[in-house]
């Protein structure tokens, strides 16, 4: 582990940082591997450190098109939560939270999370009942979760504008207290440092552009930078997901949408909690510099644009000045997009594929920035024992043609 005295800071930030040693090593890739991880962002990183940490596959590289975390997981807003509605989805992303609870430790790499609470608004009989049965299920589950009044939302967060006479009156809220948020690229940092540090070989500007099969095995990938063998592959590659499985021959389920979001100027802190209401398609957080950090939900097509649109902008802020009239002289930013792969059932694919020791992890959708440690330690899991974890035996490829859907459209909480 890197240490450094307050004198070696003060000589390094003399010589400009020159002889600062990186938090993880840059190597060209080796002719093979136990395992090769397409896909550099947060959840592939996590796969490899658990691979090293819990299963003691070291011989591992994680090969990224672009840099680490340039995906979805430098683009998201960062709310993490685990009320979700069925016992499957629970299990999955409450073994997540804990995980986030202890990670800054774990990985000895502080990645800000921050459990200030996340708000989920109900703004209609249907928000209420559809709010309470799962809270309720969550509770069932053990997970923490309440159900909030007009007076007890105002009280949390003084902020929302909860009188009775505006278009989207507030009935209620959800709350998950242990949710929050972190920040988003310390993540990818701290599990590819922690990855390094295993002997894990991290490889950036390395696209895979095909997969080298014999008699339905994998046997290697194609890259920018050359072949590359391995006994098994495990994608994770968010955005792409249906591009690669075309590469390996098989198809996804899976539709890929742009998700906008976007940050205003700094200001002093003014709100200490996340709010979230899919009824007005808004919701918004304030990040540790002071930005409004705020989202909407995906755009209606399927695109692979990372870009942000006006139209966005507009719509998404008009709901966010309803619920919160004070900020509607704040001016904005910054605007981006993700793309984000979205499974019919709202919920992710993590195991096997049609082609022998090739596994797949993917259709997070607009929510897998939360289940980055719980999906990556799940995986790392299945990978190394060619069979699933017990919290994702539910979430296999197969279950589009079971008809054994785990349907979350609800607890994800932006629109589809
Ligand atoms: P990524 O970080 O996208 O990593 C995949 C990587 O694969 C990328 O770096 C990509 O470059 C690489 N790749 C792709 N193709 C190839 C190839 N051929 N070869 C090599 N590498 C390749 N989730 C939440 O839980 N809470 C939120 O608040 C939240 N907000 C969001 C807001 C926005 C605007 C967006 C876009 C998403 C949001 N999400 C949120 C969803 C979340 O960001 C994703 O589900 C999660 O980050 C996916 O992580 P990942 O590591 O799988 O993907
Ligand atoms: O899954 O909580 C979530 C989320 C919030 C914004 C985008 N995704």
């Amino acid at each position: 582990m890197q240490k450094y005295s307050i004198f070696s800071l003060a000589r390094n930030a003399l010589t400009r940082h020159e002889n600062w040693r990186e938090a993880w090593r840059s190597p060209d890739p080796k002719p093979e591997y136990d395992v090769i991880i397409v896909g550099g962002g947060g959840h592939g990183l996590a796969t490899a450190y658990y691979l090293a940490k819990e299963h003691g596959v070291t011989n591992v590289a994680v090969v990224e098109k672009g840099w680490l975390g340039g995906g979805n997981t430098g683009r998201n807003t960062t709310i993490v939560r685990s009320n979700y509605l069925w016992d499957e989805s629970a299990g999955l992303y409450e073994h997540s939270l804990k995980l986030w609870e202890g990670l800054s430790q774990a990985l000895n790499f502080n990645v800000m999370f921050s459990q200030r609470g996340v708000l989920n608004l109900a703004h209609n009989l249907h928000d209420l009942r559809e709010l309470s049965r799962r809270v309720n299920a969550n509770r069932l589950n053990g997970v923490d979760s309440e159900i909030l009044s007009t007076d007890e939302v105002k009280a949390f967060c003084p902020l929302i504008d909860c009188s009775p006479d505006i278009r989207y009156p507030v009935l209620g809220a959800s709350l998950q207290r242990r949710g929050g948020v972190a920040r988003h690229d310390a993540v990818a940092w701290g599990f590819a440092r922690a990855a390094d540090a295993l002997g894990v070989d991290i490889i950036q500007n390395c696209e895979v552009t095909g997969f080298q099969r014999t008699e339905g095995r994998v046997e290697g990938i194609e890259t920018t930078r050359g072949i590359i063998k391995a006994k098994k592959v495990g994608v994770v590659a968010a955005g792409h997901s249906s591009v690669i499985a075309a590469m390996a021959g098989f198809r996804l389920p899976i539709e890929s949408h742009p998700l906008q979001a976007l940050v205003s100027e700094p200001v002093k802190p003014i709100l200490d909690t996340v709010v979230m209401s899919n009824a007005v398609h808004a919701y918004i957080s304030q990040s540790d510099k002071g930005e409004m950090v705020i989202g909407a939900g995906i755009d209606g097509y399927i695109s692979y644009s990372q870009r942000g649109g006006f139209d966005v902008v507009e719509d998404t802020l008009q709901a966010v000045v309803e619920l919160f009239p004070t900020l509607s002289r704040l001016r904005m930013l910054r605007q981006w997009g993700g793309i984000v792969d979205v499974c019919p059932d709202a919920s992710p694919i993590i195991g096997k594929t049609p082609v022998d020791g090739l596994f797949i992890n993917c259709g997070w959708g607009t929510g897998g920035f939360k289940a980055t440690p719980g999906s990556g330690n799940v995986f790392a899991h299945t990978i190394a024992h060619d069979e699933p974890h017990p919290l994702n035996a539910a979430f296999s490829l197969d279950r589009f043609s079971s008809g054994a859907l785990v349907d979350e459209h609800g607890a994800a909480a932006v629109a589809h």
